[in-house]
């Protein structure tokens, strides 16, 4: 369960938009913040702001080691062997990019095959492309159908000898299906391929395992969980990071620089090159402590319930489209839909005069919305703090939309 006061935690929710209280319903964008991880961040930088593994002072040993603690608390929250598995990085994005570039370069070549999906965020689509382009690699994609569920018929299709990664998304920004990853985890490893998961989506709404998850690959971001933005992770089997050549190149992660040559550290540190995200990545962990304070079941359930209500309530909207599936097992707290013949930026700019925050446009998910047969969407997204009431006024504020967009009746003629 829920608490029934988690909003309190929530300082922003607290504001008023055009008057009218702050209704926001676009986490999968980012989530809202909790007072304890604003404070942890001010804490920071007024008590024990210094660089990580260099100082030998007090306050640089007190930054090392929160940051190394937050590394391990990370590693726990997805039940990875150790903290060594786990490689901060700015985002999801970046965590992709590492792995496209430092594993795909070494491990890809000419001919070989990739197999993401038709669902796949732009951050687990374009680093693909880069690494397809320069390796003369090919990518193929698992389709999806009308339920917004990925066609495993097709999946197993498209596995061969030359597939090398297979690389999806948990769960989708848009269309809220959470995907068989243990299954597509199975299927990917008996072709000989290795697994990556994009993680932003599920990680912050859901128990993760990764060892359970059989997958070789986890990507996650922190602001999507209550955290700071800028801090992210990339997991890995840890003799899959050892293999690697770095990515960034630069201080911190070097044993020994000679002018013609370098050696590098073990992992996690030979990939995080410079001076990390410091107090984002250490206040991470009190994201962490919150969420399991509360519990990854527990918000699971909580945004099923209100997906299941959110569903119903929209439907008796008059020209709704609701994108996804109805089996509630197998979908997140994201629903996008379209108005009929209205554009979602227009959805969005009338829901936004009511104080209501959406997402409206392609979310960063082109080929997804083109195989949907539309330009855009408008979307709500969910998190703990998100009520029943979040809906209702939606539902009111698309009543609005409904209003100030309805065709104006025809002039009379000929009178
Ligand atoms: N993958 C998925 C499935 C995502 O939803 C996002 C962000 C990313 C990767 C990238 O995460 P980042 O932290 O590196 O930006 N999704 C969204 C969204 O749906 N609206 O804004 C950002």
């Amino acid at each position: 369960m829920i608490p029934a006061n988690v909003r309190d935690n929530f300082p922003i929710l607290k504001q008023k938009m055009n008057g009218k209280p702050l209704i926001y319903l676009d986490s999968a964008a980012t989530s809202q913040k909790p007072k304890r991880v604003i404070e942890a961040l001010v804490r920071y930088y007024q008590e024990y702001n210094a660089n990580v593994h260099r100082g030998i002072y007090r306050i640089a040993e007190e930054a090392t080691q929160r940051y190394e603690a937050s590394r391990a608390k990370v590693a726990a929250f997805i039940n990875a062997r150790r903290p060594e598995e786990v490689v901060f990085t700015r985002s999801t994005t970046e965590a992709i990019n590492l792995v496209a570039y430092a594993w795909g370069r070494v491990n890809i070549r000419e001919g070989d095959e990739i197999v993401l999906t038709e669902m796949e965020h732009h951050s687990n689509l374009v680093p693909w492309q880069l690494l397809a382009a320069e390796k003369r690699a090919k990518l193929k994609f698992i389709p999806f159908d009308s339920q917004g569920v990925l066609q495993l018929d097709e999946y197993e299709r498209l596995l061969s000898e030359r597939t090398k990664l297979v690389a999806f998304t948990h769960q989708s920004n848009v269309l809220g299906t959470i995907n068989p990853v243990n299954e597509m985890a199975r299927k990917a490893h008996a072709a000989g391929a290795l697994v990556l998961v994009d993680g932003a989506q599920s990680a912050p709404h859901m128990p993760v395992d990764v060892q359970d998850l059989g997958v070789d690959f986890f990507a996650l971001s922190a602001h999507k969980m209550c955290g700071p933005t800028g801090a992210g992770a990339i997991w890995a089997r840890y003799e899959i990071l050892d293999a690697m050549p770095p990515f960034h190149g630069g201080g911190e992660m070097i044993m020994l620089v000679q002018l013609d040559k370098t050696t590098y550290k073990d992992p996690p540190y030979k990939f995080e090159a410079g001076t990390p995200n410091i107090a984002d990545c250490i206040v991470w962990a009190d994201a962490i402590d919150y969420l399991q304070g509360i519990g990854m079941a527990a918000i699971r359930e909580h945004e099923k319930q209100l997906t299941a209500y959110t569903l119903s309530q929209l439907s008796d909207v008059p020209g709704i489209t609701i994108f996804g599936s109805r089996n509630l097992e197998h979908r997140g707290g994201v629903v996008s839909f379209e108005l009929d013949g209205i554009h979602p930026h227009d959805v969005a700019q009338v829901l936004d005069q009511e104080g209501i925050a959406v997402r409206a446009g392609h979310h960063c998910a082109q080929p997804l919305h083109r195989r949907l047969g539309v330009a855009a969407s408008t979307r709500a997204s969910f998190y703990l703090y998100s009520t029943e009431q979040d809906v209702d006024a939606l539902v009111r504020g698309l009543q609005v939309v409904r209003r100030v967009f309805s065709p104006k009746p025809a002039p009379v003629s000929g009178a």
